[in-house]
């Protein structure tokens, strides 16, 4: 296991997910106080994305974002300032499992860090496998890669889309969506 316990310049994507309390508004609250951690900078942030739930269906439509950052804190150390935020925009934790949540903030990745710690795994145990975490992954880096070495546009290939819409950023007034269109043609999802 790669673990850090001495401060240093880290490069981290944390996945944002919404689906109660006016998701869109508590996605935009939580960019704003990530940028204003400590020791922490706001390096990209992706599009919004409607997306279908993962898990119970009888949940509204969740809004999904992904933000890459600068930090010089310990993962654990930023693991705590995001669970700060999620509480300080009085997210709720249930009991059933995937249920619906105001705020979730997950790291995805910590450099090339592999971590295995009994409050935090890195890479995210389920990055792999969605499509609301690696579409937004890929938008902001398309060469984008886990520690394994797989790479995100690859892992995209095998994942469902059509559960994606994405929100038109400078629309988000009106509540104005586009279907997401990718071009399938290589085995490389290539951006639009
Ligand atoms: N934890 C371990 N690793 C991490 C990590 N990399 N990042 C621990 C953040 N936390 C991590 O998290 C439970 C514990 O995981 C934390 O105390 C932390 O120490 P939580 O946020 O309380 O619980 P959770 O999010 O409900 O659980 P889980 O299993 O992590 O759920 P997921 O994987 O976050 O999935 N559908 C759509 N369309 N979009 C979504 O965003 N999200 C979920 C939640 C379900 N369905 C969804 C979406
Ligand atoms: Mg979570």
């Amino acid at each position: 296991m790669k673990q850090r316990t001495k401060t240093k310049i880290m490069i981290s994507y944390i996945a944002i997910g919404s689906n109660q309390d006016d998701p869109i508004k508590q996605l935009a609250l939580a960019i704003c106080a990530m940028d204003k951690i400590a020791n922490t900078s706001m390096l990209a942030q992706s599009s919004f994305y409607y997306s279908t739930p993962m898990g119970p269906q009888d949940q509204p439509d969740y809004v999904n974002a992904v933000v890459k950052i600068k930090t010089n804190l310990l993962p654990l150390k930023l693991l705590d300032k995001l669970q700060k935020i999620e509480i300080s925009q009085g997210r709720i934790r249930k009991k059933e499992r995937w249920a619906s949540r105001n705020l979730d903030l997950d790291i995805l990745l910590c450099d090339d860090l592999i971590i295995n710690h009994p409050r935090l795994t890195v890479p995210h145990y389920g990055m792999k496998v969605r499509a609301f975490v690696l579409y937004p992954l890929f938008e902001i880096d398309e060469n984008i890669k886990l520690p394994d070495g797989s790479l995100a546009s690859q892992l995209l290939t095998k994942c469902d889309l059509s559960c994606l819409t994405k929100i038109c950023p400078i629309d988000h007034v009106n509540n104005h969506t586009k279907p997401i269109t990718l071009n399938l043609s290589s085995n490389v999802i290539q951006k639009k």
